[in-house]
């Protein structure tokens, strides 16, 4: 599915369009879509896998492990008893922004054992978005504290999960101590425009942190 957010200026919903037209950059090729890579990090089963799907117009790329008793001890389910996998490698989608703009996804295993394919995963990335969950959201400072010493711009979502408590995007900063210029934004990882917030939201603070 091809989506262009900028045909909502013009009334349409891109977002629900299966087919639509051909968009500009398909015919002309003076107008190639502008590729960007962008990571989805944050702590064990917090949403990233979910996130990826949920915004992917082509089949998500998954490397989805079924988790079993020999994790009990490592892997805290407490927050999402329904979780049957985990990421052991990493997620991969693709979604096309205002007609030009292509991002590939990729998310992150969420597994302290797996952080070493970080360094591979966030290569040639313009930025990150580090997903939070407020029930716990200690998991999430490995995640802010590697992009703040690699110096890959980065916003902060909060995955906010059925019944958890709902907290003001100021109060996460706060608790996160969070520097002002980061955006940190509620979202929900499974609705595809609330992701679709998110991304563009990265893109215009990479754009602001980059030098011309
Ligand atoms: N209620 C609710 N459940 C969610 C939400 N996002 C994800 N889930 C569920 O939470 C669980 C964890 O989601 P995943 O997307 O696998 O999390 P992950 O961050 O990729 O996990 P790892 O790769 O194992 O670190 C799944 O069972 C999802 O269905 C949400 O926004 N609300
Ligand atoms: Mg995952």
């Amino acid at each position: 599915m091809d989506s262009v957010v900028s045909d909502a200026a013009r009334g349409v919903s891109p977002l629900l369009d299966e087919e639509g037209p051909e968009q500009p950059w398909q015919t002309d090729r003076t107008r190639a879509p502008i590729a960007t890579k962008i990571v989805v990090a944050g702590g064990f089963g917090v949403g990233k896998t979910t996130l990826v799907t949920a915004v992917s117009e082509i089949t998500p790329l998954q490397t989805e492990a079924l988790m079993t008793e020999a994790s009990e001890e490592t892997d805290d389910l407490t927050s999402t008893p329904g979780k049957l996998t985990t990421t052991v490698a990493m997620d991969f989608g693709r979604i096309t922004l205002d007609d030009d703009l292509v991002l590939y996804l990729f998310g992150t295993p969420g597994q302290q054992r797996f952080w070493f394919m970080w360094d591979d995963l966030v290569r040639g990335a313009i930025g990150a978005v580090v997903l939070a969950d407020t029930r716990r959201l200690k998991d999430c400072f490995p995640a802010l504290d590697y992009f703040e010493s690699c110096g890959l711009p980065y916003v902060v979502a909060v995955n906010h999960f059925d019944g958890s408590e709902l907290f003001e995007p100021e109060d996460v900063r706060e608790a996160l101590t969070i520097p002002a210029r980061i955006p940190v934004m509620i979202m929900d990882a499974r609705r595809r425009i609330s992701v679709i917030e998110t991304l563009l939201s990265l893109v215009g603070h990479a754009l602001d942190e980059t030098p011309e």
